[in-house]
């Protein structure tokens, strides 16, 4: 189809409203619009999952892809945005107006659900033969709302009105056995589009349906809810992604969900497989690569130990083998509590047959390592079942050819501590894939302007697909025309940004001010206390002395919180509290804003990045694994206020000290402070700390006698009675670094040349954070594949 989009988009929108374009709504455009990009990309879309099915692939399986809205990113790869653009002028219609229509396809919780989508973005465009494999959860990640200042959780019911970015493929079907059901997997697969390139992947999604459509005896007999029983148990299966960041919840729905769509996606493998390499499995692991994105899919290891057993005969040597060369697991946390272990006694009820298996493993593990000389206890640590639980991380590690931390500090701290023992006996399957972001959706997209120019200074847009090439730009860090340019852009941005938070919540923002965001799920180790600490001191500093040469600043934040995470919700109803006493107040609301974006998401991301100056990148030295926005925040210019944590270390390493703000406590240093750490002392001693802290309880702030503020002071100078310490994460230690460095950023802003200077530097550096590069990289050393063009 080489027609323009506005010979059909009438008869698109005809299709999608049963009436005339002139009748037809904003979202019934949207949906017609994006008809007509499915129907564009159908052909290559089908010639490219034929080719990826005849050669090596690899299989990213995971519980989370965090999308995002596709339409905008489909028509950015397929060169159609001015055509739309036009196409819809004839009804008098914005692009922008029906693309905010859209839902965001939110099946993820936050950087591990993202990451995902980023990578299949890179595959894409890369033409690597790589599909991901998921679960279509109804409901995504719940929808936030603050009410009187606390997050309240609402369905994200985000397919309901119908969603053209899946088609289900009902003849692709599979069936998945649990001891006390069996379901259908039926795939719903969305087209992954590329950047200059006619290759499509595909991300499948699994949908558990029951056998049959309902029990029609028990309806004509009119025992109605007898007859839909059965069939609603299985569709919870698939009812919602469980809303948690970093921790789990326990539950047995929650390992159905993990085995649901392993099995069906092995079980596709090796139907395809044989398809094109005939009955016998050997070859297996010669033609396919399953990297598992961090525990969730590791059931999929016992299980394709099941199916080459049971199913197709194999020995446990011959299964064994092809299933250590087939697995690469990814580990994206070092927080305990989200180390996956199950008990015994769940998978003795859902599928015994599997525990069964994974007891042989243990019992195989317990004697390999005795071989090996390790003494019982290390066995009894190490080995996948211990205890009455199945260790999910340790199973992983026992079975995968690779295994991966997500920035080069994390790797370190995984092969010295969290997985210590494995790196000792197996040191070679332990490497580093540092995180990327796609700079297709996070420059090029959010980003028109900037992108704009970027292609004008480089004479071409081949950097959107080879970001290194920004580096050639970096010399432009001294034209003063260009760092107004600069300016102009981020200027325009933040008049944009303040224009669409003033439409979504009625709040008005000053374009002139700072901008400083943090945007990331709410944990007490990211540190939004911290954030919250400071704004509330400068509170009090400007009350002081209201004369002073204040700069103007907008404190951004957006972070869902785990609706079970009570003290994570304290702080959220903190930072809206200190929101409020800054509004209330006539001389330090001249000064100061502070906006809590609701219902924080991709799409939310895409309009505020593009806007930032100073990116909040504060964890506690050692607990954030990588971070990505912190990636995304440095191609579009802002400038990090960080810890050296994660690939804030390596970001530095990029840009050098001049052009980051970086403060803290090291990592290596942690141990050493907390033995003479006393948060009891900062408070006392620190100027402003006590102050700030105690108007969390004396009547300053409001936190409806819930009691939440008060647990957040006793969380940092009192210990708990469970063990942890006073200021688990060092939000009181690193206080004083933070303010000075923080003040200093602010009133260095001031200077919008010398700051244009290092966002332009931050700009040109970004090319090894396109994860493109680290695409690239698990392409090569561990997926070994090539790339396929059509
Ligand atoms: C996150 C990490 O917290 C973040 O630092 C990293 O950038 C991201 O993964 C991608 O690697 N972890 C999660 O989102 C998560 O849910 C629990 O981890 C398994």
């Amino acid at each position: 189809m080489t027609q323009s989009i506005s010979t059909h988009l009438g008869a698109f929108v005809r299709a999608e409203s049963g009436r005339s374009p002139q009748d037809s709504t904003l979202r019934e455009f949207w949906a017609g619009l994006s008809a007509d990009v499915m129907a564009r990309l159908a052909d290559n879309w089908d010639a490219t999952r034929k080719r990826y099915a005849e050669g090596r692939q690899e299989h990213y399986l995971s519980a989370e892809f965090l999308e995002g809205r596709a339409l905008l990113n489909n028509l950015t790869n397929l060169g159609l945005v001015d055509e739309a653009t036009e196409a819809l002028k004839e009804y008098n219609l914005n692009l922008s107006d029906v693309l905010e229509e859209e839902p965001d396809a939110a099946l993820g919780n936050g950087g591990l659900g993202r990451l995902a989508a980023c990578f299949l973005d890179s595959c894409a465009t890369l033409n690597l033969p790589v599909t991901g494999y998921g679960i279509l959860y109804r409901y995504g990640l719940f929808k936030q709302t603050f009410e009187n200042g606390f997050q309240s959780e609402h369905p994200d019911a985000w397919m309901e009105e119908g969603y053209p970015f899946v088609i289900r493929r009902e003849e692709e079907q599979r069936q998945v056995v649990f001891n006390d059901m069996v379901v259908r997997a039926v795939p719903y697969d969305m087209p992954i589009t590329g950047y200059n390139t006619k290759n499509v992947g595909t991300l499948r999604l699994w949908k558990a349906e029951p056998l049959e459509e309902f029990d029609y005896d028990a309806f004509n007999s009119q025992r109605f809810t007898d007859a839909i029983v059965e069939r609603e148990r299985v569709m919870d299966l698939c009812r919602v992604l469980y809303p948690n960041d970093t921790t789990f919840e326990g539950k047995v729905l929650r390992v159905r969900q993990q085995y649901f769509f392993t099995s069906a996606s092995l079980q596709e493998m090796i139907a395809n497989y044989q398809a094109h390499h005939g009955e016998d499995l050997s070859d297996f692991a010669k033609y396919n690569c399953i990297q598992l994105n961090d525990t969730h899919p590791v059931l999929a290891i016992p299980e394709l130990m099941r199916l080459l057993l049971d199913e197709h005969g194999m020995t446990w040597e011959d299964a064994w083998e092809i299933v250590t060369q087939t697995f690469a697991y990814t580990n994206h946390t070092v927080l305990a509590e989200a180390l996956e272990t199950w008990q015994v006694s769940i998978f003795e009820r859902l599928f015994p047959r599997v525990l069964e298996i994974v007891y042989e493993i243990d019992r195989r593990f317990r004697l390999d390592l005795a071989e090996r000389g390790c003494d019982q206890g290390k066995i009894d640590y190490m080995a996948p079942v211990s205890g009455g639980m199945v260790h999910m991380a340790w199973l992983a590690c026992y079975a995968s050819f690779s295994i991966n931390g997500v920035a080069a500090l994390h790797t370190e701290i995984i092969k010295r501590e969290t997985l210590h023992d494995w790196y000792e006996i197996w040191p070679e399957r332990f490497n580093n894939k540092t995180n990327g972001v796609t700079p297709r959706r996070w420059l090029n997209q959010c980003n028109p302007r900037l992108s704009a120019l970027l292609t004008e200074l480089a004479g071409s847009d081949a950097w959107v697909s080879d970001l290194d090439k920004l580096a050639d730009l970096e010399h432009f860090a001294d034209d003063p025309k260009v760092l107004g340019w600069i300016t102009e852009i981020k200027d325009a941005n933040k008049a944009d940004f303040a224009k669409w938070i003033k439409n979504r919540q009625g709040v008005e923002v000053d374009p002139t001010s700072v901008f400083d965001v943090q945007i990331k799920r709410l944990h007490e180790y990211k540190r939004q206390l911290m954030n919250a600490i400071y704004i509330l001191d400068l509170y009090f500093r400007i009350k002081d002395n209201p004369e002073a040469n204040w700069p103007k600043r907008t404190f951004i934040f957006g972070a869902k919180s785990a609706p079970g995470y009570v003290r994570a919700k304290g702080i959220i109803k903190l930072i809206n509290e200190i929101a409020r006493l800054v509004d209330n107040d006539p001389v330090v609301s001249e000064i100061l804003t502070v906006v809590f974006v609701e219902n924080y998401n991709v799409s939310p991301a895409e309009h505020i990045i593009p806007a930032a100056d100073v990116s909040e990148q504060i964890s506690t030295a050692g607990k954030e694994a990588s971070g990505t926005s912190n990636m995304k925040f440095m191609m579009n210019g802002a400038l990090t206020l960080g810890t050296l944590d994660g690939a804030n270390v390596e970001i530095l390493d990029a840009v050098g000290e001049d052009n980051a703000y970086i403060f803290g406590l090291k990592e290596e240093e942690l141990a050493a402070y907390r033995a003479q750490y006393q948060p009891r002392q900062a408070y006392e001693t620190v100027p402003g700390l006590k102050r700030v802290l105690d108007a969390f309880v004396d009547g300053t702030l409001d936190d409806n006698g819930t009691g939440m503020f008060h647990d957040l002071l006793m969380s940092l100078l009192e210990g708990t009675n469970w063990g942890d310490p006073a200021d688990v994460y060092f939000v009181l230690a690193d206080f004083p670094a933070y303010r000075e460095t923080r003040d200093r950023m602010a009133l260095d802003y001031a200077d919008r040349d010398a700051w244009a200077r290092k966002c332009w530097i931050n700009i040109c550096r970004s090319g090894r954070f396109s994860s493109d590069r680290t695409i690239n990289d698990y392409a090569r050393e561990v997926w070994k594949i090539q790339p396929e063009k059509i």
